[in-house]
C-alpha cells in the first residue's frame, strides 16, 4: 500500500462559498502534490456509503444530507507523512477549536459544515481514494 498519500474533499459549503481556489492554493503551498482531482457530487447513497463508519452517530443523517447537497472537490494528495500533516493543515473538526491559519479556521462555518475532509489513517486514505478514483485517474 502507498502510505504517503491522503484523500480530501472540499465540502459543499466551501465550494458554494467560492473557496476552491484558495483551499487548493493552501494545500499546494503546504507541499502536497495533487495526484487526482475532480469536481463531482455525491448521491445520498454515495454519502451513506462513504460515511458508513459514522452510521450509528447522532449526526449521521445530517452529515449525509449535507455531503450530498451540492458539488464537492475530491482529491488525492501526496507528501511525506500525508495523513497526519494534512489533518494538521485542516485543523480541528469544530472550527471554533481549529488553530489559527488552518483551513477550517479560515473557511469552515460550523462543526457540521467544516469546509474540508481529511482521511484519518493510511488504510482509510486508500479506501476513500479508491471510492472516488480509478487507477487511471491517479497520477
Ligand atoms: P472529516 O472526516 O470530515 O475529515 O472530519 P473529522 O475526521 O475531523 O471528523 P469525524 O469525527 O470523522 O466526523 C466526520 C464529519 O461529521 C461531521 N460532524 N458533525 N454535529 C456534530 O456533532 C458533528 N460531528 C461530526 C463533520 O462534518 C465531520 O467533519
Ligand atoms: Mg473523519
Amino acid at each position: 500500500m502507498i502510505t504517503n498519500r491522503t484523500f480530501t474533499m472540499i465540502k459543499p459549503d466551501a465550494v458554494a462559498n467560492g473557496h476552491i481556489g484558495n483551499i487548493l492554493a493552501m494545500i499546494t503551498n503546504a507541499g502536497f502534490r495533487i495526484v487526482s482531482l475532480k469536481l463531482t457530487q455525491l448521491t445520498v447513497t454515495d454519502a451513506q456509503a462513504f460515511y458508513a463508519v459514522h452510521a450509528a452517530r447522532p449526526f449521521y443523517g445530517e452529515l449525509v444530507e449535507f455531503m450530498s447537497c451540492g458539488p464537492i472537490v475530491a482529491a488525492i494528495l501526496e507528501k511525506e507523512n500525508a495523513v497526519l500533516d494534512f489533518r494538521t493543515l485542516i485543523g480541528a473538526t469544530n472550527p471554533a477549536d481549529a488553530a489559527e491559519g488552518t483551513i477550517r479556521k479560515l473557511y469552515a462555518t460550523s462543526m457540521g459544515e467544516n469546509a474540508v475532509h481529511g482521511s484519518d489513517s493510511d488504510e482509510n486514505a486508500a479506501i476513500e481514494s479508491a471510492f472516488h478514483f480509478s487507477g487511471r485517474e491517479q497520477f
